[in-house]
């Protein structure tokens, strides 16, 4: 699905803004779709609805939640007119003036709805319902039970259990499920006979085809720009070429433009010339053997929740660049197209992942079919973005079950099917008894998430060094690249500790230092990824203090002590040949 655009034959109109708002229950108000809320509250979109309140309802919210905005636009007769969210966690049910337009599951990816027959010049009635549950059969995934029963044992537990037993959200993961209308809302028109998608494959020799799927059939015409200079010029599937075509290469990323074009419709794609493969234990970015520095992310930041914030983007993109790091992973769901957009532009790797989080024996027959189709939107989605250099399918499934292998290798090919660019794809994973994974070594590259020293022998780093030797030497016998993509320990912004104790920042200092000594010694090992790049915000509960403080950076981005010790460190380690 292309991003929308304004140009000379597209117009494109945001509604973000204050919306009218109110909270449901859990059966579905159909009224509220249908007719202006009664005595709604005012809230921002695009942003989660949690956290904009000093109201406890919204941040605990369970069920549906109703979105309303009024507008006026002026129609141009003749035109296709669309409707597009940017992302509405988790599933939403979309009226326009009365009428159902469209039903949408999922909440990290676009979709869209024709409305030039729905619109009327003035006063229009725009109804977005919300539901936020999650079950075993959405992604992420929820639990069904409620872990209150564990204190079933009390003597008088039946006297609570109505109360403990009430209906919430129980999320498998380990991040608030913030929700709403999270990203940008906007109206696009284009011409009746328009340009439906865009697939551009450029390899670093110069040949570029661009592929343009048009309403009409009609084969589109596409120039090859570099700034305002035509490089090539031809046809949609025709083969073009750029003499001498500067790479894009990390840190220094370099866009052309396929501008595409229909007699009344036109789109500009940038692109870019790059070639990303592994090729025995190595990962190659245009040929050479890189080095992935960086983090696991989220979406998340005081008062947007899990809402786009393209200042906080452009801030994380800059202190990435400030402490040497090359990389990140969209831990653990597709991220805005502004944020890739970026990413493109300012020469850094992501690792793109499918929202599968949570998954395990329970889930697996009930997400398989949806997982296969919010797998290949993703892929549509950003297949075109120079920046992503990797898929991953899921974050920490339960890959020892029996049905792990048989869920994931179709998935495994269905990426490879769907990514015109067929990048590398992943799994990432985490099992104690790692000898019994099915799934990591069946990947391009085995991406490990690791807690030696944290949730596994706390505190105790030179065991945590033992066993972390221990899980390289096993992984090493598949002769394939092995990332780490998430080892970290909760460090309390403040708290300081000459003996390095467990929470303190000269811990968490400590234990990368420890983990990294031995990640160093195998050259397999292609790269290093902290959890997490920033403090993030759970659910509550006694392993959490206001939420996860496995951040390098604090919640309001500033840098632990061990952002110093990473600064210095990534300086010393080249993008490029590192171990090599
Ligand atoms: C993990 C998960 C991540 C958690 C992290 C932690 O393995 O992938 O979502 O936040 O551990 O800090 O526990």
């Amino acid at each position: 699905m292309l991003y929308p655009q304004l140009n000379e034959k597209r117009l494109k109109i945001s509604l973000d803004g204050i919306w009218s708002f109110l909270l449901g229950g859990e059966e579905l108000d159909e009224q509220c779709l249908r007719e202006p809320l009664k005595n709604p509250e005012r809230l921002y979109v695009p942003a989660s609805f949690n956290d904009q309140k000093a109201d406890k309802r919204f941040y605990e919210h369970y069920g549906w939640a109703y979105y309303q905005k009024r507008f006026s636009l002026p129609i141009e007769a003749g035109k296709r007119t669309v409707l597009r969210f940017g992302a509405v966690a988790h599933s939403c049910i979309v009226y326009l003036n009365g009428k159902e337009l469209i039903r949408h599951r999922g909440g990290f990816l676009p979709f869209e709805v024709e409305i030039q027959n729905d619109i009327k010049p003035v006063d229009n009635l725009l109804c977005v319902a919300v539901d936020n549950r999650i079950n075993y059969s959405t992604l992420p995934v929820g639990n069904e039970t409620n872990h209150a029963m564990f204190s079933s044992s009390l003597p008088d537990f039946e006297s609570v259990k109505k109360t403990v037993l009430k209906n919430k959200n129980y999320p498998n993961f380990d991040f608030f499920n913030y929700c709403g209308i999270n990203r940008s809302v906007c109206i696009y028109t284009t011409d009746e006979s328009y340009i439906q998608d865009i697939t551009v494959c450029a390899d670093i020799s110069g040949r570029v085809r661009v592929d343009a799927k048009t309403s009409c059939g009609e084969r589109a015409k596409i120039d090859i720009l570099s700034g305002d200079e035509i490089l090539a010029s031809g046809f949609a599937g025709e083969d073009l070429y750029v003499e001498s075509p500067v790479l894009w290469e990390i840190g220094k990323p370099f866009l052309y433009t396929a501008r595409v074009r229909l007699e009344n419709d036109c789109y500009y794609q940038k692109f870019a010339f790059r070639e990303v493969k592994t090729q025995g234990d190595s990962f190659l970015i245009n040929g050479k053997p890189f080095y992935f520095k960086g983090f696991g992310k989220h979406e998340d930041s005081e008062t947007h929740g899990r809402g786009i914030d393209e200042a906080l983007n452009v801030k994380d993109i800059s202190l990435m660049k400030w402490i040497n790091a090359n990389s990140f992973r969209t831990s653990h769901y597709p991220y805005s197209e502004e944020m890739l957009n970026l990413c493109d532009e300012e020469g850094i790797a992501v690792i793109a992942e499918a929202p599968a989080v949570g998954l395990n024996d329970k889930s697996y027959d009930k997400t398989f079919e949806y997982h296969k189709q919010v797998l290949a939107d993703m892929i549509n989605r950003d297949k075109n973005h120079p920046c992503i250099v990797m898929w991953s399918l899921a974050n920490e499934p339960d890959s020892v079950s029996e049905k792990a292998y048989d869920y994931f290798m179709p998935l495994y090919e269905l990426a490879h099917k769907c990514d015109p660019q067929s990048r590398p794809v992943t799994t990432v994973v985490c099992n104690n008894d790692y000898v019994k994974d099915r799934v990591a070594a069946a990947m391009d590259v085995i991406c490990i998430n690791r807690y030696y020293g944290w949730y596994i022998f706390p505190g105790d780093l030179d065991a945590a060094k033992q066993a972390m030797n221990e899980e390289m030497k096993h992984f090493e016998s598949f002769k394939k690249p092995l990332m780490i993509t998430e080892y970290g320990a909760d460090a309390v912004s403040g708290i300081h500790s000459a003996a390095s104790t467990m929470f303190s920042e000269e811990f968490q200092l400590e234990y990368y230092k420890a983990m990294n000594e031995v990640l160093d010694k195998y050259p397999f090992v292609v790269g290093e990824q902290a959890w997490n790049f920033a403090d993030f915000q759970t659910v509550q509960g006694t392993m959490r203090v206001d939420g996860n403080k496995k951040g390098i950076f604090t919640r309001d981005r500033r840098p632990k002590l061990a952002a110093h010790y990473f600064k210095n460190r990534w300086e010393g380690i080249p993008d490029f040949n590192y171990k090599r």
